[in-house]
């Protein structure tokens, strides 16, 4: 087994907007992180991937980037970003920044000129002629956006539409441009010469744009999902062996693709050794579990986790990159709602449903990321007004759904509570005082209430807080090359409630036993644990034979 510190490590996603802010504008920055890498090393992380913090106007939470070498200044400056990177080193943690090349800002000088149809900008994103239907002048295709509405915007400049996936400001750059390709070589050059450890690249899969020939689509709605056109297509292949032979290859570096809609299949072609592409790459299939996807992006209309699809989605990762590529595993992050109100009970079994979920991240194959306050156990959002969301993608839809009358504004509000990107976004809470003590001045996006109870201080003075259960399993992982590099097997496939598996390597054998509902369960006629000792769980239950409400156990042979 190839041993690698990024395969030997775990990742601890920060979003700086929401993390810590040091000068009391409302907004998390920089100094802030700074301030709190002692609690950061005190959990047992190895790596940072941080969320963007180059200059951009926001529109998208800084996955708009308007100049790819200077920081945004509510977050701080280049000074700033190099005195983190170099605090960071000296505690023995690397840092791991975003790349998000699919698509710039509209406020980038490249889309400016190519507006203007100055070479070689002209070329360097994707401008497509309207398309004559019964009389009407139609966009060039009738692709849906992630964030609503037609995925092309009309330029009277140009007499042309430019393509973009994501908002009107976050127009897609052209791959197929060697130019182009060679100025994001040399910026990643620049981050890489800094000192950076890696890249998670934003939907980097989606580079290569095949065709803009789309049928109409009919029922939903006049836009459609046309991503069978753009996700996972063959030259993102050729375009990351490039960018690996060009920059990655010249450099001892972490890379993380985000790739939706990938197969394992897929994983193996992105993340294999021989492959000279990526180091590992971040994959939906169990985070769409979620998702009705009868509409399409219909995560506003939430259906409830299948656990047993859940297992099949894991196992099916786990054996088919085992040996072949390598994993990411995370049950949530800054797209995504918290971990332990999708797949737990944050209402009656929150700390016990939180610690069994660490448990399944931490003993599976792969490099496990941590996305802030996941460690205290923190929930979902509720908030009672779409006024108090932030997200682009949720005020978007509201506009498309709601404001249409196509759904009802409570119908709407639930699905968000569910499944809005915002119930990862608000801000992290370090103790019971005013807004957590995240800031002294009014938050960019309000707090969960539930900050009083739930908080790193909190967490730090019990003995039994998920906090320190982290830390423990943490510490359990890092001894156990069974867990980062052992081959999975999955036990009783068919059990809607028994999450369990065993992990081998080199000789050790051990079981995990997790139990994903509140029932208190039998085990003994289901499980052989004879021969097996537990050594770590969530409760102090020694009877092998019974589960516990979210009991998590680790046995070894
Ligand atoms: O996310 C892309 C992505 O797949 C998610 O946005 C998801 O599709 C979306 O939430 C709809 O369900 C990346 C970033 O992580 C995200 O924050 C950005 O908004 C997006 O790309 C555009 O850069
Ligand atoms: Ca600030």
């Amino acid at each position: 087994m190839n041993k690698k510190w990024w395969k030997e490590g775990i990742v601890y996603q920060i979003y700086p907007r929401s993390y810590f802010d040091s000068n009391n504008d409302g907004i998390g920055d920089i100094r802030g992180i700074i301030e709190k890498i002692p609690y950061i090393k005190s959990i047992g992380v190895d790596i940072i991937w941080l969320n963007p913090v180059y200059d951009s106007p926001n529109d998208d939470n800084g996955y708009d980037i308007r100049d790819y070498k200077n920081i945004l200044t509510e977050f701080g400056s280049l000074e700033d970003l190099q005195e983190l990177l170099n605090k960071l080193h000296e505690n023995g943690i690397r840092l791991v920044m975003d790349l998000v090349v699919n698509h710039c800002s509209d406020e980038h000088e490249w889309f400016v000129k190519s507006k203007q149809n100055i070479e070689p900008y002209n070329d360097y994103f994707i401008w497509e002629k309207g398309k004559k239907v019964d009389g009407e002048m139609k966009e060039p295709t009738n692709w849906a956006s992630f964030f609503s509405g037609s995925t092309w915007e009309y330029v009277e400049e140009r007499d042309e539409y430019y393509l973009h996936l994501f908002s009107k400001k976050q127009p897609d750059l052209n791959w197929k441009n060697e130019a182009f390709r060679l100025e994001v070589y040399e910026m990643m050059k620049y981050w890489l010469d800094m000192g950076v450890d890696g890249f998670r690249m934003d939907v980097i899969n989606l580079i290569h744009k095949e065709s803009f020939e789309d049928g109409i689509i009919e029922g939903y709605s006049k836009y459609a999902d046309g991503s069978s056109n753009y996700m996972n297509k063959p030259k993102v292949h050729e375009y990351l062996q490039e960018m690996n032979k060009e920059v990655l290859s010249k450099y001892d570096v972490m890379t993380v693709g985000e790739t939706p809609g990938v197969t394992a299949e897929d994983g193996a072609k992105y993340s294999g050794e021989d492959r000279n592409e990526l180091s590992m790459i971040f994959t939906f299939e169990h985070m769409d579990l979620a998702n009705n996807n009868e509409a399409p992006f219909g995560k506003f209309l939430p259906k409830p986790v299948d656990v047993v699809k859940l297992k099949e989605i894991l196992s099916k990762w786990q054996i088919g990159l085992h040996g072949k590529g390598w994993n990411s595993i995370y049950m949530n992050n800054h797209d995504q709602p918290r971990m332990v109100s999708r797949f737990g009970d944050d209402k009656n079994y929150r700390k016990q449903s939180a610690k069994m979920l660490a448990t399944l991240t931490h003993t599976l194959s792969g490099t496990p990321y941590i996305y802030q306050g996941e460690e205290i156990g923190m929930t979902n959002v509720n908030f009672d007004s779409i006024d108090d969301y932030r997200d682009i993608e949720i005020i978007n839809a509201y506009k498309d759904f709601v404001e249409t009358g196509r759904l009802r504004e409570d119908t709407f509000l639930h699905g968000v509570s569910i499944n809005g990107r915002d119930n990862s976004r608000t801000p992290m809470q370090w103790d019971n005082k005013e807004n957590a003590s995240f800031t002294k001045g009014t938050p960019w996006i309000k707090l969960n209430p539930n900050y009083v109870d739930i908080n790193v201080e909190e967490a730090n003075n019990d003995e039994n807080s998920v906090l320190n259960y982290y830390r423990k399993m943490i510490s359990l992982r890092k001894k156990t090359n069974a867990f980062i590099y052992g081959k999975f097997e999955l036990l009783l496939p068919d059990n809607k409630d028994i999450f369990a598996y065993t992990k081998e390597f080199e000789g050790e054998k051990y079981i995990v036993v997790l139990n994903f509902s509140k029932n208190d369960l039998e085990i003994g006629g289901l499980l052989d644990l004879d021969g097996y000792t537990k050594v770590f769980g969530n409760y102090d239950n020694d009877d092998n034979g019974k589960l516990l409400p979210y009991e998590s156990k680790i046995l070894k042979l």
